[in-house]
């Protein structure tokens, strides 16, 4: 994936910094994933919370260090990385004790892993309509700022227009039935598979727990708490989630406030209404 050499870092005094630091958000789907790691893997690390409702992400100081304005971003003694999946195989390689990449090959790990990052989209149209209840529109000065600023990484610059083209449409057309219905057909393909190689291992390449059921643990649980009939149609991944969240390295990272709780709850409920449950548009 797209590295950002330390020369094109703008925002310079990051690269001074000592230790393991990370940019991340509480809620952000990617950053839960790196602190369920860190968790499991007892690593010690520095927080640096970037609120991305405020729309902190978008300052010209963030965009100075990850001009894609996306969290999370890992800084170790001033090497910079972005892309949660980068940055769990670049922890791994660097605690190797404790693997949780054992139960297959890296070139396996990585190319599923590649399979559940080009599910981001996907995830986030789930989450949009099923989670935010209609959160979640960006502040139109914010998100032209985002889009003017110009970093000296053209191939990052133009992946970040790929962010501002979702948020205006997600301003102007909401999350369509038919983005939600691709969306969830693509995760019931994956499951499927997932399903089947339940019956015989514990994990999704095993039957040690890896970076894999990390990254999915995380889609899971959002399409868990949307309304995705796992027990009726794939109930040993049911299983498998349960088992994970049940532990509180897990837990604790997915674990929202009440607030949110109560919007998700309007949200779920406004779709089921309409007759646009989960399950409803899985069944027709
Ligand atoms: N492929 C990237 C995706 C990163 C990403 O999209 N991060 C989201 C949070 S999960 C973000 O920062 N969104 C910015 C926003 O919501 O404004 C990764 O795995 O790190």
């Amino acid at each position: 994936m797209v590295q950002i050499p330390s020369d094109q870092i703008k925002s310079k005094e990051i690269l001074d910094w000592k230790g393991l630091h990370l940019f991340h958000f509480r809620g952000s789907s990617c950053s839960q994933k790196l602190r369920i790691y860190l968790n499991l893997k007892g690593i010690s690390w520095t927080p640096h919370s970037i609120n991305l409702a405020s729309g902190k992400n978008y300052s010209e100081w963030f965009l100075g260090i990850n001009p894609k304005g996306l969290v999370p971003v890992l800084v170790d003694d001033g090497h910079v990385e972005i892309e949660s999946n980068d940055i769990l195989e670049y922890l791994e390689k660097k605690f190797p004790e404790n693997s949780l990449s054992s139960s297959t090959s890296n070139s396996d790990i990585k190319s599923l892993l590649k399979e559940e990052d080009d599910l981001h989209e996907d995830i986030r149209n789930i989450a949009y309509r099923y989670m935010f209840g209609g959160l979640g529109t960006k502040q139109l000065k914010k998100l032209k700022e985002y889009e003017e600023y110009k970093s000296t990484n053209q191939e990052l610059d133009q992946l970040k227009m790929k962010e501002v083209e979702f948020y205006k449409n997600f301003g102007r057309y909401g999350i369509t039935d038919t983005a939600v219905k691709n969306s969830l057909y693509k995760f019931s393909e994956c499951y499927e598979r997932y399903e089947s190689l339940l019956k015989h291992q514990k994990f999704f390449t095993g039957n040690d727990l890896s970076l894999v059921d990390i990254a999915w643990f995380i889609y899971t649980y959002r399409l868990f708490i949307s309304g995705f009939p796992f027990d009726d149609k794939f109930p040993l991944v049911s299983q498998w989630f349960q088992k994970l969240y049940s532990q509180k390295e897990f837990f604790n990272e997915v674990n929202d406030p009440l607030l949110f709780k109560l919007i998700r709850l309007y949200a779920r409920i406004s779709n089921n209404l309409s007759g646009k449950s989960i399950k409803k548009i899985l069944d027709n």
